[in-house]
């Protein structure tokens, strides 16, 4: 059984769709992240960046004790190695995944998450025409990466639906919020067409739906809490006894 500590974003979406698409046994913990799951011990031990997604596999390979993985595009390829799926069928294929999952998780993940940051701040903090300049020109430079990709391919890894597709998908259906212009990349549009039929994917993708926020109907005060908990994080200091240092 693998606890799966999530909160439905695209991040989260990853894993649920994965899960769903190999019939692995889960259990969902969510990590309210909106109010501060990500900052509480037992989740830190799990994931020291206090991001989610991560999981735990009560059932590890080794049968020793339960193993903790952090960060969404190890814990795919964790999962695609335990279930024999997804993950490439042969060696060449397993490093077309390979590259294509830090793809997602180097540029499309960050600067996408970027870019809705400083629209979300809409001038609050000062003029934010240059970073919104510079993460706008990414996303597009970045769909069409995919676009040129997905030209002669069905998949992003090639032939086979492969878990880059699967951490991909959940950020590329937001192109209308993110600015972009959908016509502009067609064979993005086909892929993300073909995707979305997929059953378990619908599954996956729906897992905590009825837990999304709409923040415009959120009070200025609730809305102040998120932000003070999400925005401007600093370091937390580390122990000052006790250590490697002693
Ligand atoms: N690179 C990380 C990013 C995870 C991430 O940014 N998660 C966000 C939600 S999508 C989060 O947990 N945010 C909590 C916070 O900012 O404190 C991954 O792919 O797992």
């Amino acid at each position: 059984m693998i606890d799966l500590h999530y909160w439905p974003t695209p991040n989260g979406k990853k894993l649920t769709i994965q899960l769903e698409e190999s019939s692995i046994d889960y259990s969902v913990v969510y990590c309210e992240i909106g109010r501060g799951g990500q900052f509480e011990e037992e989740f830190l031990r799990i994931s020291p960046n206090n991001r989610m997604p991560a999981i735990v596999d009560h059932d590890p390979e080794d049968r020793g004790e339960a193993l903790a993985v952090f960060e969404s595009g190890s814990c795919m390829l964790y999962l695609a190695e335990k279930c024999k799926k997804f993950g490439g069928s042969s060696r060449r294929e397993k490093w077309e995944v390979n590259q294509w999952l830090m793809w997602q998780m180097a540029n499309q993940g960050p600067k996408t998450g970027e870019r809705g940051h400083f629209a979300r701040l809409k001038d609050r903090e000062g003029d934010q025409s240059y970073a919104l300049r510079r993460f706008n020109d990414e996303l597009h430079r970045l769909y069409g990466v995919m676009n040129n990709r997905l030209y002669d391919r069905r998949y992003l890894a090639g032939d086979n639906y492969t878990i880059a597709d699967m951490a991909c998908y959940p950020w590329s259906i937001g192109w209308e919020a993110q600015g972009i212009d959908l016509d502009e990349f067609k064979y993005v549009r086909r892929w993300i067409n073909e995707l979305s039929e997929r059953p378990a994917l619908q599954k996956g993708m729906a897992v905590g739906s009825e837990l999304t926020q709409d923040y415009s109907k959120l009070s200025e005060n609730e809305v102040k809490s998120i932000v003070s908990l999400l925005y401007n994080q600093r370091a937390r200091p580390a122990p000052q006894t006790g250590g490697i240092l002693d």
